[in-house]
């Protein structure tokens, strides 16, 4: 059974990588004030989870550079996903802001539309 899912894995990965998005040609300007927007943001995630896979399509679609965290492999990311974000799902965006207040959110189609709203 793991080797199925592993195999699975590989499957999704591969096809990800093959039909990559493209990312959009911002200036180095707009690229930077991206990057400050997004410098509290981080994605719990496994690398072959399907759900990881489609948040990440639309995180680089929007050219967004986020933090991803393996909460497969590593077991801070893991204890801290668990622990602070409530339950062991991913993918989860962790989004800190400027005050300290710190969210956060579940469910893959729930973060891609706070992304896309916030910065397409
Ligand atoms: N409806 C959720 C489904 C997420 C989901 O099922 N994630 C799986 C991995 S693919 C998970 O976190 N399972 C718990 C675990 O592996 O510990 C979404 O769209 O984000």
């Amino acid at each position: 059974m793991s080797l199925i899912r592993w195999l699975l894995g590989r499957i999704i990965l591969f096809f990800d990588w093959l039909t990559r998005p493209k990312k959009p040609a911002h200036s180095p300007e707009q690229q930077a004030q991206l990057d400050a927007q997004t410098a509290g943001m981080s994605l719990y995630q496994y690398a072959a989870c399907p759900f990881c896979v489609k948040t990440r399509r639309a995180i680089r679609r929007l050219g967004l550079n986020i933090e991803l965290r393996d909460a497969k492999n590593n077991p801070q990311f893991r204890r801290e996903l668990e622990q602070q974000g409530g339950k062991q799902q991913v993918p989860c965006l962790r989004v800190e802001e400027e005050d300290g207040s710190i969210t956060w959110m579940y469910e893959s189609g729930d973060i891609i539309d706070y992304l896309q709203k916030r910065f397409s």
